[in-house]
């Protein structure tokens, strides 16, 4: 198996490193400050979005596990692809099930993608395992700079998974959609995952959960920040603080200080105060409509043509061509 794993670098530690640092020192010094989402995911970050996954509170992933079980044979079919390439891969637990409906139709390679390294040589090498004589080309790059460097070859399904899509502000979705479909051909076809607007009671829920897990990965990206930038934020003193935006159809991840407070930033070189009460915004996690999402995909120049929905209609992936 190890015979048909190859692995593309296009961002390395040091690219990384300038990414963070870039990152840090723009939201630390904007006002109000926020923090992109992005670096949440160390090895303790992954760890611990893994233990939400599996909250009663946090339905998505069930949702969509849930439809992929019922509708993977349905989207191989229509999709005719004969290579899967997939964004913001991780551990490509869920992906067994689009492999095992294309592998019937005839699949010949799949392209993981994601910033980890080390998780995405972890996957591929456990996945070139499960099926011989796929070839797997595993791409270690940023999915919102490289799209324009991934494999071009073969008749392609591009999997965009787990409403990560809902990440990105409205203008950088805007700007990815319209660079993912810029990379397709005819033939090839688009699979998005979105978490679909619902009840703002579960949706508060699902991001305030009562074991706290989602708190502890909230205040993560502060060990982040200390330990890769020699920062000295306490994320003690920070509360975790979840709340839905029904302007914007967003969860907003917050961490509000707890008191007054400096932090020294040493590896930027900056220091940052932060006043009792302050809040600063750690993530957005966009929540959908279907007729919205459709409007967006068409004018990224995209032809929507299946929407699959969980019964509770929590969810939904959405097959489009190029
Ligand atoms: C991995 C981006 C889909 O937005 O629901 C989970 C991340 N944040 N709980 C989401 C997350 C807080 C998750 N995504």
């Amino acid at each position: 198996s190890q015979a048909a794993v190859r692995l593309t670098r296009l961002i390395d530690d040091d690219y990384l490193r300038k990414a963070l640092e870039h990152d840090v020192r723009a939201g630390l010094t904007a006002s109000p400050k926020w923090l992109p989402p992005k670096w949440f995911y160390d090895e303790a970050g992954s760890e611990l979005f893994s233990q939400i996954t599996r909250l009663p509170e946090y339905y998505p992933t069930r949702r969509e596990l849930a439809i992929l079980r019922e509708r993977a044979g349905a989207i191989a079919a229509r999709s005719g692809a004969d290579t899967l390439v997939e964004l913001g891969s991780g551990t490509s637990e869920k992906t067994v099930l689009l492999l095992d409906a294309l592998a019937e139709r005839g699949l010949r390679a799949y392209t993981p993608v994601d910033v980890d390294a080390v998780t995405l040589e972890a996957a591929a090498h456990r996945l070139a395992a499960r099926y011989p004589g796929l070839a797997v080309h595993a791409v270690c790059a940023d999915f919102e700079r490289h799209l324009a460097l991934l494999p071009r070859t073969g008749r392609r399904m591009v999997a965009f998974l787990g409403g990560t899509i809902g990440n990105l502000t409205p203008g950088a979705r805007e700007v990815f959609l319209k660079e993912l479909r810029g990379t397709l051909s005819p033939g090839d076809t688009f699979l998005l995952g979105a978490d679909l607007v619902k009840d703002k009671g579960r949706l508060v829920a699902a991001y305030d959960d009562a074991a706290g897990v989602t708190a502890a990965f909230n205040r993560n990206v502060l060990h982040v920040i200390d330990r890769e930038l020699d920062a000295d934020f306490e994320p003690g003193a920070f509360e975790h603080v979840a709340l839905y935006d029904e302007q914007h159809d967003w969860i907003e991840m917050r961490l509000r200080a707890t008191r007054a407070m400096a932090v020294h930033v040493r590896a930027l070189n900056l220091r940052v105060s932060f006043a009792a009460g302050e809040e600063m915004r750690t993530e957005i996690s966009a929540k959908f409509r279907l007729d919205g999402l459709r409007a967006e995909l068409t004018a990224a120049g995209f032809t929507p043509d299946q929407t699959y929905t969980d019964p509770e209609g929590d969810f939904a992936l959405l097959l489009s061509r190029a």
